[in-house]
């Protein structure tokens, strides 16, 4: 069975290129797989255009961008890497330049903004690219901002789909093949397309929190916590975010199912969540708002029904 081809457009604004090692990264699919033709209905991906990856470079990869502007490559999905700054901000400069020429430079929002009027999906990778990530933290020099709030909640592609975010700092690679693959098989008809929550995010990867799926979340309900980096108990005393942060990681590992952030007993970040890095996920190793509070209450708690539990066994005689 063949499909037609669809090509897909990475373009990098302000981010690390994390998100693009997480990629090589994943294992189910392997991105590999993906671009070799292995899985067959999610086979002839074509990555005509990747900062960090493609072959042509200099006045080539700018001729690539022209020609994906003039629909020789539809249909394309768009994805950004990255946060997009505000080029009104950068006085007599730029901030963030893809290309140039004759001297003329590109700047990532011409690219954006151009690009995204004939794309058949936008979709932001990473926690930058989503809401704007950690360029866009306090004080935001640059006017960072995400791809979300960039095009707006009600943009809508040529399929008329609106902006899929898989954020994540950076997003494991599983989260973003498998994000990639779901939205290719819905584009084919394959499958309906990913069912998306308030923040645009794909539900059946960011629909619970880290918390629900977390290996350490039953010495929570035991009232036993970390007092230490390195101990095996609830890191929530250590600043975990988990109860705030809708993150598949401490249920799909980060990669080939191995690792995660609390899993490995380190605290969660927050850094799926739109607000990241302010507040309330920094400070990173402080304990949210409430929560020694709630350790408190956890332990009274479940120290009185122990203590009536007991007494009901002694009571009761036994048995
Ligand atoms: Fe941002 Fe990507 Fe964090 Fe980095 O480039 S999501 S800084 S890990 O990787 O955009």
């Amino acid at each position: 069975m063949s499909f037609q081809r669809i090509n897909v457009v990475w373009l990098e604004g302000q981010g690390c290129t994390g998100c693009t090692i997480s990629l090589t990264n994943s294992s189910m699919p392997a991105i590999a797989d993906i671009l070799l033709g292995v899985i067959g209905p999610v086979s002839d991906i074509n990555l005509v255009f990747h900062p960090a990856v493609m072959l042509p470079w200099g006045d080539g990869a700018v001729d690539v961008l022209k020609r994906v502007e003039k629909g020789e490559y539809d249909p394309f999905v768009l994805v950004l890497e990255g946060a997009i700054p505000d080029e009104s901000k950068a006085g007599s400069g730029f901030w963030c330049m893809v290309g140039e020429e004759d001297g003329e430079v590109y700047t990532l929002n011409y690219w954006v903004d151009s690009l995204a009027e004939r794309a058949a999906a936008a979709v932001a990778v990473g926690s930058c690219a989503s809401y704007g990530g950690i360029p866009h933290g306090r004080p935001n020099p640059t006017g960072a901002h995400g791809l979300l709030d960039h095009l707006g909640k009600e943009w809508r592609s040529s399929l008329g789909l609106p902006v899929i975010c898989i954020p994540g700092c950076p997003p494991a690679g599983d989260w973003i093949t498998q994000s990639l693959g779901s939205l290719v098989l819905a584009v084919r008809g394959l499958a309906p397309v990913p069912e998306l929550d308030e923040h645009h995010r794909p539900k059946f990867l960011f629909g619970r929190l880290a918390h629900d799926n977390c290996p350490r979340a039953g010495y929570y309900s035991d009232g036993n916590f970390s007092e230490e980096f390195g101990e095996d108990y609830c890191v929530v005393t250590l600043g975990c975010k988990g109860l705030l942060s809708h993150c598949p990681a401490p249920g799909s590992g980060w990669i080939n199912h191995v690792g995660g952030c609390t899993t490995m007993g380190a605290p969660c970040l927050g850094c799926t969540e739109p607000g990241f890095p302010d507040e309330p996920f920094s400070p990173f190793l402080k304990p949210p708002e409430g929560v020694v509070m709630t350790k408190t209450v956890i332990r009274r708690v479940l120290g009185g029904l122990y203590a009536a539990y007991s007494l009901q066994k002694g009571g009761g005689g036994g048995g």
